[in-house]
């Protein structure tokens, strides 16, 4: 499984730094919805799901967490902790994030609204999904 983490590009100057992220230019997609997820408890696994066509850009962009990717074949773990790194999730992913750091932000873009009929949340069915797809 091909991992894909962007470096988006860091406007720094002696003020500090600024990262800007334009739909096509940076991001592969359409950016319709954005959400983060913070105060996150220690011990916390969070997803334990897939999509079936959405889309995703996960950007750690304060403190630190781990991202569990499983394309049904193979798992890959991926550290995210910076914040001008963004990882790449297309649908049929399963993923787990874990090992929050306290002060984690993760900031997501989505390529679609909010959508629960997109979630494949039972591990036996997403295997069933791929296995179709296949
Ligand atoms: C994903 C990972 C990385 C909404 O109402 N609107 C939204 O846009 C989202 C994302 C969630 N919600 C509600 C649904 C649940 O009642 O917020 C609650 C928590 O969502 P969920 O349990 O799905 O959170 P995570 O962290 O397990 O998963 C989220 C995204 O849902 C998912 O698409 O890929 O972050």
């Amino acid at each position: 499984m091909q991992v894909i983490k962007y470096s988006f590009q860091q406007h720094g100057d002696t003020r500090g730094q600024l990262v800007s992220l334009e739909e096509f230019n940076d991001i592969p997609f359409r950016i319709k919805r954005v959400y983060y997820v913070y105060d996150t408890l220690p011990n916390v696994r969070r997803g334990f799901h897939a999509h079936k066509s959405l889309e995703q850009i996960m950007i750690c962009i304060h403190g630190k967490c781990k991202v569990l990717l499983d394309n049904g074949l193979e798992k890959k773990i991926v550290y995210l902790e910076k914040p001008y790194e963004g990882l790449y999730i297309s649908n049929n992913i399963w993923r787990e994030m874990y090992d929050f750091s306290e002060d984690a932000v993760l900031l997501v873009l989505a390529s679609d609204l909010y959508h629960e009929e997109d979630y494949i949340r039972d591990y036996d069915e997403f295997l069933k999904f791929i296995a179709s797809k296949n």
